[in-house]
């Protein structure tokens, strides 16, 4: 009797230490994508979930990404792999190339990046803004 009491319990112990660990390794996040459509929100939830993100959904109202992952990802992979895709995002910036990869209702005006960018960026400049003075 005493034996099977020990078993039950290491199986009671066993299963929730188990959903403690599933639980510590999924990590959920939301932060901002720009973009304009619902395109723009497949794509960008496919890049999520190319970067290996459980789950991914993006809003067009509010311009956020909710991601969630566990251990074989992060964050700023994820990040990275939706600026490849073309959006600028919280973590990091797409290139010229992938943005004009974009379709054309998909060009999103790229406020993001202006925050990110210092005053110095040349293509303002060049368009005689007022930062050249
Ligand atoms: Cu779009």
């Amino acid at each position: 009797m005493k034996t099977l009491q020990i078993f039950l319990l290491a199986c009671l112990f066993t299963i929730v230490s188990n959903s403690e660990a599933v639980a510590q390794s999924k990590k959920a996040e939301t932060f901002d994508v720009s973009g304009n459509c619902g395109m723009c929100k497949s794509n960008i939830e496919k890049a999520a979930k190319a970067a290996g993100a459980s789950y991914a959904s993006w809003s067009a109202d509010s311009k956020k990404l909710t991601v969630k992952y566990a251990k074989n990802t992060s964050a700023a992979k994820i990040q990275q792999k939706i600026a490849e895709a073309g959006y600028d995002n919280a973590g990091a910036k797409a290139s010229d190339e992938a943005y004009n990869k974009l379709h054309g209702c998909c060009q999103y005006e790229r406020t993001l990046k202006a925050e990110i960018k210092t005053a110095k960026d040349d293509k303002a400049c060049a368009s005689g803004a007022d930062c050249c003075k």
